[in-house]
């Protein structure tokens, strides 16, 4: 129905400018390298904003209609198999944005989160740069708050279920891969449950040889212990304290896949309306049998207002204090003397 085209700035900037000499016309689109097929469906992605910024979105459209990553996304590309999933790229292996997919906004697009009033970003952890891994969400689940959850003793966080890509491949945002579950790790934050499940894409060099935290040890050594330590301290130079993780480490990938499967099925109470919503916009449109969430694709454009056609303007910077590294010692306190705008 839409002819996509991403348009990055630069080649906006060549569009408005006639009157300018022009150089050789060389109009940039992602829609080859951004846009996915499997199943027979195709996802495409619409951008709009400048990123580093508090009005920038990125929306999903399938088929060339607007959907939701988080409600319209399956979660198993093969329903018999559980350990494997789809997995919604929010941030980038060594990107700092906190970027993450929008809960209260119709067909939840992707933004950058606030924090005081201005994007947030997570400091450079020495010897980690920014998210040292792919970070995301896993379409189809829920952290509900609405209880205290078995294993963790916590109420979820009311999101989407987390996790952390090893693939050699960093990732880009909205990207939508098929990934391996081998194990996870229970965090604790701040007396929330608030899952990160570690996963690696079935492209990865080594995805066959590798099924669980003890097979991703053998050929990728120290990464599963750097990756639990990042956990624990990225909030630390923000202020906040040492982030607990239940049960102290990873638990193994089939307890893992069996609470991503329990998320899932809180999800389907969230869409079919059953439990307290808690503010999340769940509208859909892939279930008509949930008439109180789903809209029709092609009406979803019009009834949200959503863009359908991408708009990207030149990033903003990001913020001096995050171009520097940060230094904890073994009590986990931030040693600040390296800090000098802290
Ligand atoms: C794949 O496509 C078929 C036919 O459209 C559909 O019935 C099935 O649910 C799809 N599977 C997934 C995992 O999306
Ligand atoms: C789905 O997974 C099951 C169990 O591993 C397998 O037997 C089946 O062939 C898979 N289906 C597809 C379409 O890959
Ligand atoms: C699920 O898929 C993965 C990746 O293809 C494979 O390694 C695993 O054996 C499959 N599990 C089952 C139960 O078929
Ligand atoms: C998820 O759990 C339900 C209920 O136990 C089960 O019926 C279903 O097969 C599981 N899904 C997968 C993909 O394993
Ligand atoms: C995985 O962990 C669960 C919970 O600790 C345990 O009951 C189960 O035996 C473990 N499975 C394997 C294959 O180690
Ligand atoms: C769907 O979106 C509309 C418009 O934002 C909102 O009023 C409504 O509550 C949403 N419905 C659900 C089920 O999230
Ligand atoms: C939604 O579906 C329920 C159950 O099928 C039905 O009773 C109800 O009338 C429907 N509501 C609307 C607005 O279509
Ligand atoms: C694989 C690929 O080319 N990904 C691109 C998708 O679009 C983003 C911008 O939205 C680019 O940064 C990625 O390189």
């Amino acid at each position: 129905m839409l002819a996509k085209q991403l348009t990055i700035g630069a080649a906006l900037l060549l569009v408005g400018s006639s009157a300018l000499p022009q150089p050789e016309r060389r109009q940039t689109t992602y829609s080859d390298s951004n846009t996915t097929t499997f199943n027979g469906t195709t996802y495409s992605l619409v951008e709009v904003g400048a990123r580093n910024t508090l009005d920038w979105r990125m929306w999903l459209e399938r088929n060339g209609n607007p959907a939701s990553f988080w409600h319209d996304v399956p979660i198993y590309p093969n329903e018999s198999n559980s350990s494997v999933i789809n997995f919604v790229v929010e941030i980038p292996r060594w990107t700092a944005g906190k970027i993450e997919i929008n809960r209260e906004e119709p067909l939840n697009p992707i933004f950058h989160d606030e924090r005081d009033g201005a994007p947030r970003f997570v400091q450079d952890i020495w010897p980690h740069k920014a998210y040292p891994f792919i970070y995301g969400s896993i379409p189809r689940t829920w952290e509900s708050p609405n209880f205290d959850h078995d294993f963790t003793g916590f109420p979820g966080d009311n999101d989407p279920m987390d996790a952390f890509d090893v693939s050699q491949d960093v990732g880009y945002t909205g990207q939508i891969k098929q990934v391996k579950i081998l194990g996870g790790l229970a965090v604790n934050d701040g007396g929330e449950t608030d899952w990160k499940m570690l996963v690696i894409g079935l492209d990865d060099p080594i995805a066959p040889m590798v099924d669980s935290v003890g097979d991703l040890e053998e050929y990728r050594p120290g990464v599963i212990a750097a990756y639990r330590e990042w956990f624990h301290i990225y909030k630390i130079a923000r202020g906040d304290e040492y982030i607990p993780i239940v049960g102290g480490s990873y638990v193994n990938a089939s307890f893992a896949a069996a609470t991503v499967n329990d998320s899932h099925r809180f999800w389907q109470a969230l869409v079919a309306g059953f439990v307290d919503s808690n503010e999340i916009s769940y509208n859909q449109t892939t279930l008509p049998q949930y008439n109180g969430s789903y809209v029709r694709p092609s009406e979803a454009a019009e009834r949200f207002g959503i863009p359908v056609e991408s708009n990207v303007l030149p990033a903003a910077p990001k913020p001096e204090e995050y171009q520097q590294w940060y230094y904890i010692n073994a009590n986990y306190e931030l040693i600040e003397a390296n800090t000098p705008s802290a």
